[in-house]
């Protein structure tokens, strides 16, 4: 929990962009694995978080933008519940905590929004992904379940945005605690050996390390020597010398901030020559990207930037060739590096996803490209300070898609598909940092998890 004053603060900047009506976010519920007294562990919304802090399941947020006051809804915890449970938190307390205004119970709440709309006031809520949240919303705004998503406020969806994608200093500092502990998480894979381990064994080691700092994943992490298989989870053969590990990992912070690092190990401890060369060019497309990020920059073209390396570095490779500049227009990186550069990070590894990906990630002026690669950019529009955005270029080896682009003779001007034979197996490679925007240029987050040639390797001695 932050401070009082960072809640009031929150809300007060809410009410002066959306000014006028009534403001509902619906927490979560608790969330059932196969049984009702079996669930998920909670983790409440992360837009409930950043406007109320955190708070029991079954609670909702109200922020009367007429009244300039917020009420947190709910009941107060069943007695026999303290029997299993250990006593609940009252209302009250997570009033004091989150310094609302007023009480006001759930059960209540339909009928003050109807007296609210029938006096003309809009009710502003956001879109929800969960299919409990979608039966809170319809109940309490007493409409179809069906009619809940064509309700959804643009004006409230732009107003959150564009406060959550600028970041205080108090939630840059979280982000470096979450990075703390993905240093941590490094180190002790590192450590530990990767050769013959169980993919598995390693995300049992990564989770030890977040579990004993009272954190947990951010995201299902990835470990897997085949890289090229973007949302490849956890691979389930064991890992052999020679195989390059990447290992794609967030965790949250106490305040529920996440981190998001990828680094790619070589298994044994040493890149082969091969290896080393298209490592290069992916740290140098990271750096170039790093250095190229400042306020009012378009980040669509720090991407193309990142392409634009890898394209040249691939060219003195002889994988390559043509000019640079008419082969990142045509995509023909997108072989190799089909994913977009980064995205926004906060409360959400993927920064407001929930909320619309255009919504966070284009406006007017930087709409999305519909180019194979490009189309994947999460975010596209102009940096401001205090973004924080992922930097994470890759290069990769796709069977399946260096398959259908040979056959159909894809951007073939660019692209010597004579020599990609030799890369089967060989994967891929990604490098990931979390970047905050600064006044003037960029800063990269938390303490150094190493990343160049020669750190890797040390690391892995
Ligand atoms: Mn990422």
């Amino acid at each position: 929990m932050f401070s009082k004053q960072t809640y009031r603060t929150r809300r007060a900047h809410l009410v002066n962009s959306v000014r006028s009506g009534l403001v509902l976010f619906p927490g979560h519920q608790s969330s059932p694995i196969n049984f009702g007294a079996n669930a998920y562990p909670f983790r409440q919304d992360s837009t409930f978080l950043y406007y109320g802090g955190p708070s029991s399941p079954g609670r909702a947020v109200v922020v009367d933008c007429d009244a300039n006051e917020a009420w947190l809804c709910g009941s107060e915890p069943e007695p026999d519940e303290a029997l299993w449970s250990g006593p609940a938190p009252t209302l009250e307390a997570g009033a004091d905590a989150g310094a609302f205004d007023r009480l006001e119970s759930l059960d209540a709440l339909p009928d003050l929004l109807a007296a609210a709309q029938r006096a003309g006031r809009p009710i502003h809520f956001l879109p929800d992904y969960r299919a409990d949240i979608t039966l809170t919303l319809a109940r309490l705004l007493s409409i179809p379940a069906l009619r809940v998503q064509a309700g959804v406020s643009l004006k409230l969806i732009a107003a959150v945005v564009a406060q959550r994608a600028v970041k205080t200093d108090e939630e840059v500092a979280e982000i470096e605690v979450a990075l703390g502990i993905c240093r941590n998480i490094f180190q002790e894979i590192a450590t530990a050996g990767l050769a013959d381990q169980m993919p598995a064994a390693i995300v049992g080691r990564m989770a030890m390390v977040a579990l004993s700092r009272d954190s947990r994943f951010a995201f299902a992490p990835i470990v897997t020597p085949h890289g090229d298989i973007l949302h490849g989870g956890v691979a389930a053969e064991p890992l052999k010398t020679g195989d390059l590990l990447v290992v794609d990992v967030g965790v949250e912070s106490p305040r529920g901030y996440a981190a998001d690092i990828t680094r790619t190990l070589p298994v044994g401890g040493r890149f082969d020559r091969r290896q080393r060369d298209i490592y290069e060019i992916v740290l140098k497309a990271q750096k170039t990207a790093i250095a190229a990020l400042a306020p009012g920059v378009r980040f669509r073209d720090v991407h193309l930037d990142a392409a634009a390396v890898i394209c040249q570095g691939l060219k003195e490779m002889g994988i390559m060739h043509g000019d640079i500049e008419e082969a990142v227009a045509e995509g023909a990186h997108a072989l190799f590096f089909p994913h977009g550069l980064g995205h926004m990070l906060g409360l959400d590894a993927h920064d407001m996803e929930a909320l619309g990906e255009d919504h966070v990630g284009y406006d007017d002026e930087t709409r999305r490209s519909r180019q194979f690669g490009l189309a994947s950019l999460r975010l596209g529009r102009r940096l401001e300070s205090g973004n924080i955005v992922t930097v994470e270029p890759g290069i990769y080896f796709n069977r399946g898609l260096i398959e259908r682009w040979r056959a159909a003779q894809r951007a073939a001007a660019f692209i010597d598909y004579g020599k990609l034979a030799a890369f089967e197996g060989f994967g891929g490679i990604r490098i990931e940092d979390d970047v905050l925007v600064t006044d003037t240029a960029a800063r990269v987050l938390g303490p150094t998890i190493p990343k160049s040639v020669a750190t890797v390797e040390a690391s892995l001695l």
